[in-house]
């Protein structure tokens, strides 16, 4: 088995997470967003929408970072489920997962492409910028790029921002009457939304800090200091690391 990732963060880390909770073995392939890596030919043979993550199993390929969290309950589903035995509650943990691909996911994504993407560009000139963007498959993509070298508009900016202040609340009213996100169990639904709410005390303080969201503090430190989640950390460098 094989994860292509950019490493422990956003939606790479959904399913790095999963696996090592679910103590599977599997070669990790790192790409590196500074060099494009994820738009390369050979990459996109793989994934045709030259994104990551991507799982290669029994020499098939899986993409979608939820999607591969399920494959690999589904594939796997006595190794430390991840899942609950429930309908209900199983019902429960894929409207937090959807929420996450939906919503949550895409208000802090442009925040950060608004960070960091464009700075990862600016050093191009016009002719190398759009040479590269002409290898990005998908062209809601391509837009985002452009924007993010060029700067996104202030009102789109200050939209996300509300979206994220209105996704830390209801995250923190959830937590604050129950330990995991679906039900009493750890499940794919506290994965997928730490993979995007991990360091939002660093990147977002206004919004998650010991203050006003105790409970995604409280949260995100159990998450943290589960021995899956340190070997994780301790194992797969960030894609900030290897720059
Ligand atoms: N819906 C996809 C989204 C994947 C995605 O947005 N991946 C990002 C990294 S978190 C990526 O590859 N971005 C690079 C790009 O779009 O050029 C999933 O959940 O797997």
């Amino acid at each position: 088995m094989k994860l292509y990732s950019f490493g422990p963060g956003a939606n790479s880390l959904k399913p790095l997470l999963a696996l090592y909770e679910k103590e599977l073995e599997f070669e990790s392939v790192f790409l590196n967003p500074a060099k494009f890596e994820h738009h390369s030919d050979w990459y996109k043979k793989l994934n045709p929408n030259g994104q990551v993550p991507a799982l290669e199993h029994n020499g098939k390929i899986i993409t979608e970072s939820t999607v591969i969290c399920e494959y690999l309950e589904d594939e796997f589903p006595d190794q430390n489920p991840l899942r609950p035995a429930d309908n209900f509650e199983r019902a429960q943990m894929r409207i937090w997962t959807k929420w996450v691909d939906e919503y949550f996911c895409w208000c802090v994504s442009t925040i950060g492409w608004h960070r960091m993407v464009g700075n990862m560009v600016k050093h191009l000139s016009d002719e190398e910028f759009e040479a590269m963007v002409d290898k990005v498959p998908i062209h809601e993509q391509k837009v985002k790029w452009r924007r993010a070298r060029e700067g996104f508009p202030q009102d789109m900016l200050d939209e996300e921002m509300r979206k994220i202040g209105h996704s830390v609340k209801k995250l923190e009213a959830r937590l604050k009457e129950s330990q995991w996100l679906a039900c009493d169990q750890y499940t794919l639904a506290d994965i997928c939304n730490f993979a995007i709410a991990n360091r939002m005390d660093q990147g977002f303080p206004e919004f998650v800090n010991e203050k006003d969201t105790p409970a995604i503090i409280d949260w995100l430190g159990r998450i943290n200091e589960r021995p899956a989640a340190k070997k994780m950390f301790a194992n797969q460098p960030s894609e900030f690391d290897r720059k």
